[in-house]
């Protein structure tokens, strides 16, 4: 009822507006205050909550006008998790019970690679989010997240390791960083890692879900709900923002995340860019500055499952930083990357996002910093999205829960 009354509040505001427009001797009313902005969503949000910024939350509606068609070129991987590209076109692939893959363009399924430390896949763990050393054509080396079960609990570690001339095994395999304190629960591990333009590691450490532990998102002697950056040794990265502050970490990043799943470089700019599942009405996209809060768990557009507020239902406060976009209710954004391919000049510099409980590939079209037009892309494939990237035949490649392989380009 309470969506109900605001819809027609609005209404009644959009009809207010044109008409006093209408009825002045000096303003023409432009497109914008008498077109009702058409958002590709269409449920009311869960919560009564404003946006900062006109364009933060239901942006335009855009539409691909190229023709473009995807195909399935496998559907037999078992929870794929993450994909990252190799340089000779195939693709290394992690499932989250703990196996990583070679899978070809043909979509033929590699043996699980010997020598990938145990994980523990329980609740959100697993084996999680993967990259190559950007020298991997000489080096072979691959970095991963992972879940991983100690003594006091468990936590999102990440390990390297290079793959075998034949493809078959991980060698020399090392855990190079932990991101503690470990935790008893099993969820919201976050966890990517990508390299960034200084040939340093970026790791989104997510926020392990509970009240209680959730809270050290804000804490900067925590790695909880952080984004981290270390060297390929696991140790601070240089120039990194906490370096030399007292009961500061100085391999945190950016602090006060709730469960990243997406980060990417955008090409054109060099900035880092985020995406990270939120509560009910949360999820966010966040250009992440070195040093800057994210703001959870206090202030954020969502509330809580159980549809109380988070904290005191706050979203904004200052020296927090607020999400570029967000979606309520939630797409659930897992993986993302900027399509730098030519082969569809329209969605060039476009952030494509894996969406899981929305079920479909999300993207953004960006200008000056802000979302400027949103389109759901392979809807009725009825699909949970969980990674998405560009294959070196510049092809957009994303995998599903339910186990496909998707190859996306032109027609
Ligand atoms: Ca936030």
């Amino acid at each position: 009822m309470k969506n109900h009354i605001l819809i027609c509040l609005a209404s009644c505001f959009i009809l207010a507006t044109s008409c006093k427009n209408k009825n002045s001797e000096t303003t023409t009313p432009t497109p914008e205050t008498i077109t009702p902005v058409t958002s590709v969503e269409t449920d009311p949000p869960n919560s009564t909550y404003q946006p900062s910024f006109v364009g933060q939350t239901r942006i335009s509606a855009v539409k691909t006008t190229s023709s473009f068609r995807f195909t399935i070129l496998t559907s037999s991987l078992t929870s794929p998790w993450g994909i990252a590209a190799l340089p000779d076109g195939k693709f290394l692939i992690t499932e989250k019970a703990g196996n990583m893959r070679v899978v070809t363009t043909s979509g033929q399924i590699g043996a699980p690679l010997q020598g990938i430390p145990a994980v523990n896949s329980n609740g959100q763990g697993g084996l999680l989010g993967l990259c190559i050393d950007p020298a991997f054509a000489t080096s072979r080396m691959v970095y991963w997240s992972f879940s991983e079960s100690r003594p006091d609990g468990n936590l999102l570690a990440i390990a390297k390791g290079r793959i075998s001339a034949n493809e078959t095994s991980m060698e020399n395999v090392t855990v190079i960083y932990r991101a503690t304190p470990a935790y008893s629960g099993t969820n919201q591990y976050g966890s990517r890692v990508i390299f960034d333009k200084t040939g340093n590691l970026l790791v989104s450490s997510g926020d392990r879900s509970d009240p209680g532990i959730r809270e050290q998102a804000q804490a900067l002697n925590s790695s909880i709900g952080k984004i981290i950056r270390i060297t390929t040794d696991g140790q601070p990265a240089p120039g990194n923002p906490f370096i030399g502050q007292p009961d500061a970490r100085p391999e945190i990043y950016s602090s006060g995340h709730r469960n990243q799943h997406g980060l990417a470089i955008h090409p054109v700019t060099g900035d880092l860019w985020e995406g990270e599942l939120g509560p009910r009405g949360g999820d966010e996209i966040n250009i992440i500055r070195p040093g800057a809060n994210y703001g959870w768990p206090v202030i954020t557009y969502g509330i809580d499952y159980s549809g109380k507020p988070i904290g005191n239902a706050v979203q904004q406060q200052n020296g927090m930083e607020q999400p570029v976009y967000y979606w309520d209710p939630v797409v659930s954004p897992s993986g993302m990357t900027f399509y730098r391919g030519n082969r569809i000049p329209e969605w060039e510099n476009n952030l494509f996002i894996a969406a899981l409980s929305g079920q479909h590939i999300v993207r953004l079209v960006i200008t000056d910093n802000r979302v400027t037009g949103e389109e759901r892309l392979l809807v009725s494939e009825g699909q949970r999205f969980r990674d998405i990237i560009q294959g070196i035949d510049n092809a957009l490649y994303s995998i599903t829960d339910q186990g496909r392989l998707y190859r996306i380009d032109k027609e």
